[in-house]
């Protein structure tokens, strides 16, 4: 058995616990980050894509910027299409100069993971069997194996970054934590295809069901389509998810997606979870492991790396100066703000979504909706001003 001390434990190597384990290595303290998977399949995760820019400012603010400043793509606005016609929400205009950045979140993670090891600190990838012990005590630890030895992690904290299926929220005990859900009835079938795309995002509400139009570089398309919850990427074709994007992006001015050798295909659930309180003792949970949003208000990510940055003043306050205040109020903090991006997540998805059971009224009511998102300034204004990141105390 391998015994390793650390001051802080983090499970997953995800944007949430690279970044974690970044502000805290700027602040001189240390922590083991325990991740299950290679190196190479965190690097290659094709997930998430905008960047608020309170997230751009963040990974400026860790050190991290040189390549997304170099390679992302900056939007000061998005399209929101209906009724066959295209209307720009101009997000720039409407906030005072603000922006967001697409850059893929593999990119982000290569980076982070890129610094962390260039910095010689500890990322054990591949570690399997990972069991948390003493969360309620003091000294807690991480058990798992590594390079094919037993290791024990003992820790002042551990840091649950292990996204929605990992470990660590499960292993509080039942009853402790409250969860809020909701699922909604359908998936998002996702493409990348070597397609130039069309700038800026394209969010689509079409009678056939949503689509939307992003991009990973000038060069590849990144498009989603609305399916049924219980379909399979085996049932699309690349013929048939072409036609289908052409069908529901047709509109007055004859655009749609150009077609490219698909690279990748996928099916992503759609639903809204959180949990309170994102703690129990001296385990914290972080990001996709305390909570879900459906993707499109683009938060997932942004969420993972607010709550990073929130939870590393708390472990800086209570290392550096012994005070305890913020680890307490951690999960209260971050739920405020994650419940003002449920709120805009669930919102975006219900503007924008064909529900089965939508009446005739429902969606007239849901035109009138994007109608008024798109003429009217005050809308408007609410929309680019979530879109671009509520305030974070950098
Ligand atoms: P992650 O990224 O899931 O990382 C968790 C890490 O923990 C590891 N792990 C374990 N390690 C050790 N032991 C175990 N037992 C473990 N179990 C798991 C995993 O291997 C992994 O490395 O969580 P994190 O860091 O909280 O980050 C959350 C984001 O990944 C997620 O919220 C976003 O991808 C969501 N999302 C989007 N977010 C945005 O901000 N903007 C977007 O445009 C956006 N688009 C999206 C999205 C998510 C999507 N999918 C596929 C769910 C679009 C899609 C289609
Ligand atoms: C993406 O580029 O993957 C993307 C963009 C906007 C969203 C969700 C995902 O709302």
């Amino acid at each position: 058995m391998k015994l390793i001390k650390t001051q802080v434990g983090i499970v997953g190597a995800g944007p949430a616990g690279l970044m974690l384990g970044r502000l805290l290595h700027l602040a001189g303290i240390e922590s083991v980050i325990v991740e299950l998977r290679s190196r190479k399949h965190c690097e290659e995760r094709i997930r998430a894509g905008v960047l608020e820019q309170t997230t751009v400012d963040l990974i400026h603010y860790a050190g991290v910027g040189d390549r997304m400043l170099a390679e992302g793509l900056i939007h000061d606005g998005i399209d929101l299409s209906f009724r066959g016609k295209r209307h720009r929400i101009d997000i720039r205009d409407l906030t005072d100069g603000k922006q967001v950045t697409v850059y893929g979140q593999h990119e982000v993670v290569k980076d982070l993971i890129a610094s962390r090891t260039g910095d010689g600190l500890p990322l054990l990838f591949e570690s399997s069997g990972v069991r948390l012990a003493g969360l309620d005590s003091d000294s807690p630890s991480i058990h798992f194996v590594h390079e094919g030895e037993e290791c024990e992690l003992q820790c002042d904290f551990i840091a649950g970054c292990d996204g929605f299926h990992g470990i660590c929220r499960p292993s509080i005990p039942a009853g402790t934590l409250t969860f809020y859900d909701r699922d909604y009835p359908f998936a998002w079938l996702g493409i990348l295809a070597e397609a130039p795309p069309r700038l800026p995002i394209t969010y689509q509400n079409s009678a056939r069901g949503f689509a939307l139009q992003s991009m990973r570089s000038r060069v590849i398309s990144r498009l989603y389509l609305q399916v049924e919850p219980d379909d399979e990427v085996a049932n699309w074709s690349d013929e048939r998810i072409w036609e289908e994007l052409a069908l529901r992006f047709e509109g007055e001015d004859g655009w749609s997606p150009q077609r490219g050798r698909i690279l990748q295909k996928s099916l992503t659930g759609m639903r809204s979870f959180v949990t309170d309180p994102m703690q129990y003792g001296r385990l914290f949970l972080l990001g996709d492991a305390a909570h879900i949003v459906p993707p499109t208000g683009a938060k997932g990510m942004n969420l993972a790396l607010a709550d990073s940055l929130i939870f590393s003043r708390a472990v800086i306050a209570y290392f550096k100066k012994n005070d305890t205040d913020l680890l307490r109020s951690y999960s209260a903090t971050c739920l405020l703000r994650i419940w003002k991006v449920q709120r805009f997540s669930w919102w975006m998805t219900s503007m924008l979504h064909k529900f089965a059971d939508q009446s005739p009224f429902d969606q007239q009511r849901q035109l009138a909706e994007l109608d008024y998102v798109t003429t009217s300034r005050a809308a408007a204004t609410t929309l680019a001003e979530n879109f671009v990141g509520l305030p974070l105390p950098l």
